[in-house]
């Protein structure tokens, strides 16, 4: 029996069949528990109910067979639960390391999706099919969730942070793409399309949409704002460290911070560090470095972002 047929759109993810198969399982395993219980709390309720005259007197002593039984069954089951749902939950968490990158931004009320080569949309995120896509995600405003049916993934996208969601689409088409955080009064309006493409459609369609100066792809924006941001004037890309640390391999490193804490180099990190570059300062390091909020545009911080990260060691 294939229950989400009954509940869930079609699955169109890699990751989808692994969710409803969970889905079903926990569906399944409910059913058959509530009949169990419940028709046995049935049963003895119309096979010993109290008659007339029969004189008798509860007797409350217990049964341990049967308490350890009714105990270790639903121990094992909530273990296998958690186990699966763990595993498949990871899955969903760490994107393939050869993701596509996708920055979407929820605001009221609609979906702006930024791509890495510089084209961007909003109301319809293309993405092609049989490629793992990374969507970064933030708000503009209040808190929004990316939400594909279809796909089987959600996640929040809240202002001041970036969330994270992937999926890998299998067959090409159009999927509903609804926000499921109340979000205001708009929020029934904010919808959108997933609008999956065979991969020679999404290049062809990235070239003609290119919103950036000169053709220029993100990391690449990012890149000449590191010059015109005056960045380069604390941080080299070539790995010497200047007044602040270069920027040669930062990207997924463990940094030493001055209060002797550690910090897993990610993007919220690297995002923070730009706007409030106090909030961590780098072990060896003076705290000289300016707030760059109300300086940077949101579109800047992130090709910022996608530049660091484009920085990797050989
Ligand atoms: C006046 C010098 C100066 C300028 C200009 C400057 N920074 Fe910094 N930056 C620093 C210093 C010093 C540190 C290390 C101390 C700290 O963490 O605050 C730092 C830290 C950082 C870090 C954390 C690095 C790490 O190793 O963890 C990032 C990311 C960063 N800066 C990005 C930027 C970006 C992007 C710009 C340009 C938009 C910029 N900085 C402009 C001086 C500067
Ligand atoms: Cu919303």
């Amino acid at each position: 029996m294939n229950t989400n047929d009954i509940f869930l759109p079609a699955a169109k993810s890699t990751i989808a069949s692994e969710v409803d198969a969970l889905f079903s399982f926990v569906f399944i395993a409910s059913i058959l528990f509530f009949v169990l219980v419940i028709g046995g709390a049935l049963y003895f309720i119309i096979r010993y109910r109290r008659r007339k005259g029969d004189g008798y007197t509860p007797d409350y002593s217990h049964n341990t067979k049967l308490e350890v039984v009714w105990t270790v069954i639903p121990t094992i089951l909530v273990f296998v639960i958690f186990f699966w749902s763990f595993k498949t939950y990871l899955k969903m968490q760490v994107a393939p390391k050869d993701a596509i990158q996708i920055k979407a931004t929820g605001q009221k009320w609609f979906w702006q999706f930024d791509y890495p080569e510089g084209a961007s949309s909003t109301g319809e995120l293309i993405v092609p099919r049989g490629k793992p896509v990374q969507v970064l995600l933030s708000s503009r405003d209040v808190i929004h969730s990316f939400y594909v049916p279809n796909f089987r993934v959600k996640m929040d996208a809240l202002p001041n942070r970036y969330t994270m969601a992937w999926f890998e689409a299998t067959e090409t088409g159009e999927y509903d793409l609804f926000c499921a955080e109340y979000c205001g009064t708009g929020h029934s309006k904010m919808l959108a399309k997933v609008r999956v493409v065979e991969p020679e459609e999404y290049q062809r369609w990235l070239q003609s949409n290119n919103s950036l100066p000169e053709d220029m792809a993100m990391d690449q924006y990012g890149a000449q704002l590191y010059k015109t941001k005056a960045c380069v004037t604390c941080h080299t890309n070539d790995g010497a460290p200047g007044t602040g640390p270069s920027f040669l391999g930062l990207f997924g490193r463990t940094e030493n911070l001055q209060d002797g804490s550690t910090v897993t180099v990610d993007e919220n990190y690297l995002r923070e560090s730009i706007l409030n570059p106090q909030a961590k300062v780098v072990h060896g390091f003076q705290p000289v470095m300016p707030t760059y909020t109300g300086i940077l545009k949101d579109k800047e911080i992130d090709a910022l972002v996608m530049y660091i990260k484009s920085l990797k060691k050989e």
